[in-house]
């Protein structure tokens, strides 16, 4: 019987937020209705072995349409908290000028059915839809894009400040400026060198921006969400540990140093001279607006990686910058692997979050899990269910580790599982499940699997609703 009992209730602070998490892109579809524009990942689906199947966003889950269904299975899983993401080109149909409003009125009408249904709506503003109309300007490449996202925050705060109490800025900056302007794997999908590390000045820079622009709202908690990896060297050499350094800057130090202690991290790295020394992209008084004071840190944890010293890969010196950076990742043995092929290593997790601590002290802000799940070859639905173990096994053990975490000190406030239902895996389309909730792409039909049935156990017996191992009471 799978036991509900890990963590073990009391094993997360009192008012611990469980959540669930989607994004817009992934699951709203309505591609062309309500006014909204075209985005980066619109396009980039439209280019020809860009994402696997030819996959496009136009319909995904149809949330667009079902957004009231979905409210139903949040409030049946009875989380306290639904992270989705607004899509831009929705509010802004070429990333400038007034806000539509079909796409705040979609808004408006999630947010109140969230409310009504006892959820707590949390609020990303970019979960990588860039409107192609700015794309077509540079991008995060110029200055002005962040610009214009904090007018574009400016809107949807007035709008929905009102009622949304927790707001994050960006998601992963790391994934818009690396693997969408330097490795070609996500919209706009172009390699370039230091094109990419202005694209992550002027991510943060948009985060800046935002984060004043909510103050001036007056909403609750503001904060940005970044997937930090936990990376170790794959020997004691000092080559690998080296290695594993210049990994860290790039994936971890580029987003948390600017970000928490004001500055560009020093590690040693050819790559980072570009991001820290160039005048034409920074300007005085930058790292202090990237740097205002955050309510709290998302982190979304999936998987460690392991790396080791290793030769350019690119044969152009100009292209080397931001991710061939000499360091390749070396498999894990001996764990489980999702179907993403990600290792599955919990008390990575828990090392993460406590090394964090180690590293910044009083400047880290509380943490949310802004997300954390696995992808599965689950089964076909039968009975109503999807019988889903390794997921459960997956989530469980990952708040197992939050909770030590938590219990070595680090300020927890909230996890939120990825995703509430199947959806656009990116590149990979829809070949990927992450969902607690099944979704027959042909029917649209949602069928939550036993996973969900599993977290809606949990979250009642940290309540004190339920009792016993097996949750049954
Ligand atoms: O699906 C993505 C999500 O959009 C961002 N974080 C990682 C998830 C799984 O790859």
């Amino acid at each position: 019987m799978t036991d509900f009992s890990s963590p073990p209730p009391g094993s997360l602070p009192p008012g611990f937020v469980f959540g669930a998490a989607t994004a817009a892109f992934q699951i709203e579809g309505g591609a062309d209705e309500g006014g909204r524009g075209a985005s980066i990942w619109d396009t980039f689906c439209r280019t020809p072995g860009r994402v696997l199947g030819g996959d496009t966003g136009d319909e995904a889950c149809d949330h667009f349409h079902r957004y009231p269904e979905d409210i139903a299975l949040l409030r049946e899983l009875g989380v306290d908290s639904y992270r989705f993401s607004v899509s831009w080109p929705r509010i802004q149909a070429t990333g400038s000028g007034p806000a539509n409003a079909r796409g705040i009125g979609f808004y408006n009408r999630l947010v109140d059915g969230l409310l009504d249904a006892g959820v707590e709506p949390a609020v990303t503003l970019y979960h990588w839809d860039l409107p192609q109309a700015l794309e077509d300007t540079g991008g995060w490449r110029v200055r002005e894009t962040a610009e214009r996202f904090a007018e574009y925050t400016h809107l949807v705060a007035a709008a929905l400040a009102d009622r949304v109490p927790r707001w994050i800025t960006l998601n992963e900056p790391w994934c818009s400026a690396f693997l969408g302007y330097a490795d070609d794997h996500h919209a706009p999908g172009t390699r370039e060198g230091t094109p990419a590390l202005a694209a992550a000045h002027h991510l943060l820079v948009g985060h800046g921006l935002a984060l004043q622009a909510l103050r001036a709202a007056g909403v609750r908690e503001a904060g940005i969400t970044l997937n930090l990896d936990r990376i170790t060297p794959a020997s004691a050499g000092p080559r690998d540990v080296e290695a594993a350094l210049r990994a860290r800057t790039q994936r971890n130090l580029v987003w948390t140093e600017p970000l928490l202690r004001g500055r560009y991290p020093d590690s040693e790295s050819d790559t980072w001279e570009d991001l820290i020394a160039r005048p034409d992209f920074r300007r005085d008084g930058d790292l202090q607006l990237i740097s205002a004071p955050l309510d709290f840190l998302g982190i979304n944890y999936y998987t460690p990686s392991v790396v080791r010293a290793a030769p350019y890969r690119e044969a152009d010196a100009a292209l080397r910058t931001a991710m061939d950076n000499r360091f390749e990742a070396v498999p894990v043995p001996g764990v489980r692997h999702t179907a993403m092929g990600w290792p599955v290593v919990p008390d990575s997790l828990h090392d993460l979050l406590v090394t964090l601590k180690e590293q910044y002290g009083a400047a880290l802000p509380p943490v949310f899990l802004t997300e954390n799940g696995s992808a599965e070859d689950d089964p076909a639905p039968v009975g109503g269910t999807v019988h889903d173990e390794p997921r459960i096994a997956y989530l469980r053990d990952h708040l197992a580790a939050v909770a030590r975490a938590v219990a070595d000190g680090v300020d927890v406030r909230g996890y939120y599982a990825w995703s509430l239902m199947d959806n656009f895996e990116w590149a990979y389309g829809y070949s990927k499940r992450f969902g607690l909730v099944h979704v027959d792409y042909d029917t649209l039909r949602r069928t939550p699997k036993d996973s969900y049935h599993w977290y809606r156990r949990l979250i009642a017996a940290h309540r004190g609703l339920v009792h016993g191992s097996d949750g049954t009471g």
